[in-house]
């Protein structure tokens, strides 16, 4: 215990703090030019080339169509006389967790149109306001892990002002429509989310003008530039609030990014004062994003998986925001952290996360047949090349690249048709080097006391590290 960096090591107590210093940063510069890594970096020039050293492949893996599972990839999901008998029943566990009891009558072709915000609400000043952020964020020098320097104030702004978005989409956004970029994990990974945007970038306007966006969460802990990415999407969210769509990831609780770097993020980058408030605001404007979506009336998408309990659109729809904790509804907690098993038939404990789920494609197939779609997209597994699909009816991404083994990130792309592609952004060793310069410094923070941060040490046997605020 109260292993003290600053005593053991021959670096000064200001230096253990500052582990991104100029040095760093030019070597990180350095890099980037070397390999054209996460984005063209030309000193003062304004940008517009395309993000070399990103090799982006749309391999067509799979079409699929309102009502036609990915049928190239891999054969239909086939129901046996047993399941099909079992989905004529009422499902066993349809209980009443969520209050409701099973309406045999309901019927999904009647749902009430969505109260979601599609205007944004802005006034002239504000969006000038927010497309300076945007502006700021997107600096090739923030790119490149230079961290925005936002006033506590206007982070506390942005995310009072995107609440009132987010609390008009229900639970289930179900009417997302098609010709869509599907993005999953970035954890804190601008780069990543530059890559995903230049990519869109076509006659002078940004990405997000040129395509609509479905977040499958995880937004924050183990990069370094979460609160970039979070006021990145906001404001994009309330300039478009009908282009972007943003769902809650298991690292979007308190419970969980206090410990996974966000919390230690936020100390790092402001007074001892103003980082606990910037910190609780941000956390606020999560408890109201929304746990599932569905596209195109045929693609479910939620950060990790379907739960044994309930997990039907009314069911969902009935969830009122804000939800401040996911452990306290089982079905919003096996969505936020369940994973699929091929071979599994049924569910058993998710003995990998220590909590929730495994649940086999036996139970996919029931729940997708419940909630009238075709396929499941899912985030929450990092994935060697970005992507996975599973049974033709699982399909799992996970953007964010050099997060484990060098691995590839992905986007999923729905075009207008319901057609699906996939745009791989590439991880290579020099990216990794880039990515590990980047990359905050892991572990839950145990006390905070002035100037000082106690955290858990990288190693894992229980040993902490005092973190002493840069002078
Ligand atoms: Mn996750």
């Amino acid at each position: 215990m109260g292993n003290t960096l600053s005593d053991s090591s021959s670096a000064t107590s200001g230096d253990i703090w500052d582990i991104w210093t100029k040095d760093e940063e030019e070597e990180a510069r350095q890099l980037a030019r070397e390999y054209g890594i996460a984005c063209t970096v030309t000193d003062g020039a304004a940008g517009g080339n395309d993000p070399t050293g990103v090799s982006v492949s749309a391999t067509g893996a799979a079409t699929a169509t309102a009502g036609a599972p990915a049928a190239d990839a891999a054969p239909q999901p086939q129901f046996s006389a047993a399941m099909l008998e079992a989905m004529a029943m009422d499902p066993p566990y349809a209980d009443d967790l969520c209050g409701l009891e099973p309406d045999p009558n309901e019927e999904w072709e009647e749902c009430p149109p969505s109260p979601r915000i599609k205007e944004s609400r802005l006034t002239p000043e504000e969006r000038a306001k927010y497309l300076g952020l945007l502006d700021q964020i997107f600096h090739p020098d923030t790119i490149l892990g230079v961290r925005v320097d936002f006033d506590p104030n206007d982070v506390a702004e942005v995310c009072d002002n995107v609440i009132p978005y987010l609390e008009s989409e229900p639970m289930l956004i179900e009417d997302v429509p098609f010709d869509i970029t599907i993005v999953a994990d970035l954890h804190g990974q601008l780069y990543d989310l530059n890559i995903v945007f230049k990519a869109e970038e076509r006659d002078g306007k940004k990405g997000w003008e040129n395509m609509k966006f479905l977040f499958l969460g995880d937004y924050v802990d183990r990069g370094r530039q979460s609160l970039e990415i979070v006021m990145a999407l906001y404001c994009i969210k309330m300039l478009y609030p009908d282009r972007i769509f943003l769902l809650r990831g298991n690292h979007e609780y308190v419970s969980l990014n206090m410990k996974g770097g966000f919390a230690l993020e936020l100390f790092d980058r402001y007074s001892e004062e103003d980082w606990p408030q910037v910190y609780s605001k941000v956390n606020e404007s999560f408890c109201y994003l929304s746990i599932a979506a569905i596209v195109g009336n045929s693609y479910l998408c939620v950060h990790a998986g379907i739960s044994m309990h309930a997990f039907t659109r009314r069911h969902l729809l009935a969830i009122q925001k804000p939800v401040l904790e996911d452990k306290k509804d089982l079905l919003i907690h096996d969505a936020e952290w369940s994973d699929p098993v091929i071979g599994l038939k049924g569910s058993t404990y998710n003995g990998m996360r220590k909590c929730s789920v495994l649940f086999g494609l036996d139970e996919l197939a029931f729940a997708l047949y419940n909630m009238g779609c075709t396929t499941l997209f899912r985030g929450h597994s990092i994935m060697n090349h970005g992507f996975e699909i599973i049974g033709g009816m699982c399909i799992s991404l996970f953007t964010a690249t050099g997060t484990k083994n060098f691995n590839d990130g992905a986007v999923a792309i729905i075009d207008a048709d319901g057609k699906l592609s996939f745009r791989i952004i590439k991880c290579s060793p020099e990216r990794v080097a880039l990515v590990n310069k980047l990359r905050r410094r892991d572990g839950g923070v145990v006390d905070v006391e002035d100037d000082c941060l106690t955290v858990e040490d990288d190693s894992g046997d229980g040993e902490t590290l005092n973190l002493w605020r840069k002078k």
